[in-house]
């Protein structure tokens, strides 16, 4: 039998890859209730688990992409009847994060249907960020990809964090996308993360991949060093006119497994029951929130399609005894 050699300055020579991704696949494997238990444990240890992050997101840009994302509403590739428009006006976006903040949204997330961030773009962009930070907001964009130079501009301007997602696992990316690489992410992650803005990046299950891709993808975001502040979970919104517009959709368990995987594999980071919720019933969210989702999108739309409105949230959290918390902070418990 070979034994493997350890250098006793050092430890054991750190898992591969491939073995980290067994292991995380072996956590998805876990009986349901068992892997509910570890992760609410995880989630207890680091949060006050009754409590939710609120984030109310603006589409600022909508429609005419060039990128190819077989998911998208708004990728010019698609004919889903959603129009290009241009960039809102200042004072649009100003009125609405007003009204997200009066409704009790913490934080005030702006996209744009872009591939990339062009320089000319980015001065209105800073005079929008410090619109929403003087309202007492926090502020996030999602841009597209991003050079060190613009984000260290926005940094400047106030943002606190950006959004950029991996999506999926590296193997089942290019299925997905293929107009842009999992490198060019890693790259724009990489330049938010040098300029001081709080990473969010998160990714989409129920696009057709395996669980060995969730486990990849959850793996790569946890490998990111340090982890993101904010992972987003999304359950795919299937779009007419999309390649992925017909996919079955992915059981509730699955999901909640996923989140759950992600809350022991990135304790500290708060975790985003994102995209999908208004095909979940409310017992399918409290399970989600169980294994240790603590933010959602609060507000009617989100980009292109419909989420749950204010009242029926407020309901839910009535009934769950959840508090609405502007920030989450984590527990320091000092011990890891
Ligand atoms: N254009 C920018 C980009 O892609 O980086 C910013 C906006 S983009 C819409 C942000 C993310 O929303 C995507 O990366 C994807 O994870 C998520 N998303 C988009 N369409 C979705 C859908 N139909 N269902 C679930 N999530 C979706
Ligand atoms: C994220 O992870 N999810 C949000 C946000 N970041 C930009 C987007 C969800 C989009 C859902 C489909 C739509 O409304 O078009
Ligand atoms: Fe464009 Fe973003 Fe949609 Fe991809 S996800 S097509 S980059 S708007």
């Amino acid at each position: 039998m070979s034994v493997q050699a350890v250098d006793f300055r050092t430890g054991p020579a750190p898992l591969s890859k491939e073995a980290r991704r067994a292991e995380i696949e072996a956590l998805f494997q876990l009986p349901f209730l068992d892997l509910l238990a570890r992760a609410h444990e995880v989630h207890q240890k680091h949060f006050d688990p009754n409590s939710i992050q609120l984030s109310t997101l603006l589409n600022i840009k909508t429609g005419g992409c060039q990128e190819d994302c077989k998911y998208c509403a708004q990728s010019s590739a698609y004919d889903t009847g959603v129009k290009a428009e241009k960039l809102l006006d200042r004072e649009e976006i100003r009125t609405a994060a007003q009204q997200a903040k009066d409704a009790g949204a913490g934080r005030f997330c702006m996209g744009t249907a872009w591939r990339d961030l062009k320089d000319r773009d980015v001065e209105r962009l800073a005079e929008i960020i410090g619109d929403v930070k003087s309202l007492g907001l926090e502020s996030c964009m999602t841009l597209g990809m991003l050079s060190p130079d613009q984000a260290a501009r926005l940094k400047d301007a106030g943002l606190d964090y950006y959004n950029h997602n991996l999506d999926t696992s590296p193997e089942f990316y290019p299925q997905i996308i293929t107009t842009r690489t999992y490198q060019d992410r890693l790259d724009t992650l990489s330049a938010v993360r040098s300029a001081g803005i709080k990473v969010c990046s998160g990714g989409i299950i129920g696009l057709g991949e395996s669980r060995t891709d969730r486990a990849g993808l959850l793996q790569s975001l946890a490998d990111l060093e340090p982890q993101p502040e904010s992972v987003p979970i999304n359950k795919l919104v299937p779009i007419d006119g999309t390649p992925l517009g017909d996919v079955p959709e992915i059981d509730v368990f699955e999901l909640v497994r996923t989140i759950a995987v992600a809350r022991i594999l990135m304790p500290r980071t708060v975790i985003r029951l994102s995209a999908g919720r208004r095909s979940l019933s409310d017992e399918g969210q409290a399970m989600c929130f169980f294994a240790g989702a603590n933010s959602i999108f609060y507000g009617e739309k989100l980009l292109t399609t419909g989420n749950p409105d204010h009242e029926k949230d407020q309901v839910l959290f009535a009934q769950l005894g959840l508090k609405p918390e502007t920030v989450v902070r984590e527990m320091h418990c000092g011990d890891e």
